[in-house]
């Protein structure tokens, strides 16, 4: 599942005319009776990952089998429609317990991969930084490792002895496991150390500390959505973009100056439905960025048909709730305007009345969602009247970037300062309160 940059993502996705993509997925999934779910966004997946999609088949039931993920009818005929194509690989659009992929791949002899490990393996080939490493291993390993006590479990029942091919199938297979999963264990706990000492140690942890004093804004929402491009356009910095999916892993945080007071603008990883929950847990730092911002930029992109962009929505909304970060308030931006005709344009108007609809590809609506940031904090702006010592000489040069105009008279014990500041920026100063209005 690695790509080479372009060439296999072309071969991925023409699939026919070029040269045959190495990987071929027959795209598998299980949908509820009555939902509409398409399998473009896993073929979309698998195209980031360099997988080309040969067919796809998907059945209609309330739950996927326990044993099997397809009903046996359904099996019999993707085994038929699989020797048809020349697919060399099952990808399925949920995760799988260990037992279903085991079944299924023994049903058609080919390895079958689920949606879960093909998001994992998009992000270990994203992650750049140490830490991003870190995250996506220790998120893999747990996968791996809750596939390791399933196949336990299955050896035990079968009495069997040794598992075969893998490393070290010398001893009995019982305890060739128990040692594999200590031994996972064990990497596990030294990456989450190693995450520990990775994010105390840098100084970044410093200048956020620093920084945090700042409005802070971030941008969330479904992979691909438009956040990196928004964040170049809101501040003209040179960001990275790419139409892959989860093309950005590491939070990237740049000011932007409106109104006279400047604003931290975080870019962060890409939400997706059924994003993996190991995922979601070893990106806790990542996401906090999320939870600890002042407001949140809720990105999505307005190109897409309403309700997938409803679905695309609930999804980010269901991760933001789950890393505790629903409590923040939001603008809903709606990217890419320049896509989309003036009938959508009327109608998303009319359904998202409160939304912001930008393109930072034209520049339409950047100003205005500038503005709305400042009005958002504008809307909590409280006077304050604070000291601060001589030694906080950083504080001052900070509230000068935070509070535009302010007014200020040198003491014996410090700088008397008089401002008018957001509250969730006036909380962070109460230390050096001189008067009340810290309620
Ligand atoms: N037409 C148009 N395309 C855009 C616009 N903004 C972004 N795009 C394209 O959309 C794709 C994804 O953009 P990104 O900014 O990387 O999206 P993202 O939300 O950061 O994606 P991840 O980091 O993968 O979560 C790129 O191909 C961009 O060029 C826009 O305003 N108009
Ligand atoms: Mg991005």
């Amino acid at each position: 599942m690695h790509r080479d940059g372009k060439s296999s993502n072309q071969a991925a996705s023409s699939g026919l005319n070029g040269r045959r993509a190495r990987q071929r997925a027959f795209l598998i999934a299980v949908v509820p009776d009555g939902g509409d779910e398409q399998l473009s966004e896993l073929r979309e997946l698998l195209r980031t990952a360099g997988v080309a999609g040969v067919g796809e088949l998907i059945q209609r039931r309330d739950h996927p089998h326990p044993n099997t993920y397809l009903g046996a009818g359904k099996l019999d005929e993707l085994k038929a429609e699989i020797a048809r194509s020349d697919a060399n690989l099952v990808a399925c659009d949920d995760e799988l317990s260990p037992r279903q992929e085991r079944n299924l791949e023994s049903a058609l002899g080919m390895p079958v991969i689920d949606r879960t490990a093909i998001i994992l393996d998009i992000f270990a080939s994203h992650a750049h930084t140490a830490e991003g490493k870190l995250q996506v291993e220790l998120a893999q390993l747990e996968y791996n490792l809750a596939r390791m006590r399933g196949l336990w479990t299955h050896l035990e029942r079968l009495g069997a002895g040794r598992i075969d091919g893998g490393i070290g199938t010398r001893g009995p297979g019982e305890t060739q496991i128990e040692t594999d999963r200590r031994l996972a264990r064990d990497r596990i706990s030294a990456l989450k150390r190693r995450l520990q000492h990775v994010r105390s140690s840098r100084s970044v942890m410093r200048a956020e500390r620093e920084r945090a004093h700042l409005p802070s804004v971030a941008l969330a929402g479904y992979t691909n959505a438009g956040k990196s491009t928004l964040l170049g356009a809101l501040t003209e910095a040179n960001v990275s973009v790419r139409d892959r999916l989860f093309h950005t892993l590491d939070p990237t945080t740049r000011l932007l100056r409106t109104g006279g007071r400047d604003y931290l603008l975080t870019d962060t990883v890409g939400f997706i439905r059924k994003l993996p929950h190991q995922l979601v847990e070893a990106f806790a730092t990542t996401l906090e960025e999320t939870r600890l911002a002042d407001l949140i930029l809720h990105v999505v992109d307005a190109s897409v048909p309403e309700d997938e962009l409803l679905a695309m929505t609930a999804a980010v909304e269901d991760v933001l709730l789950e890393i505790g970060a629903d409590a923040v308030p939001e603008i809903l931006v709606l990217a890419k305007a320049d896509r989309i005709d003036e009938e959508r344009r009327t109608e998303l108007q009319r359904r998202h009345p409160d939304a912001m609809l930008v393109s930072a590809m034209t520049g339409e609506g950047i100003e205005t969602l500038a503005q709305r940031i400042e009005e958002e904090f504008a809307r909590t702006l409280q006077d304050v009247e604070l000291l601060i010592p001589f030694h906080e000489g950083a504080r001052l040069a900070e509230l000068h970037a935070v509070a535009g105009d302010l007014e200020r008279e040198e003491t014996p014990a410090g700088v008397r300062v008089v401002a008018r500041l957001p509250a969730p920026v006036a909380a962070r100063y109460r230390e050096f309160a001189l008067s009340r209005p810290f309620a």
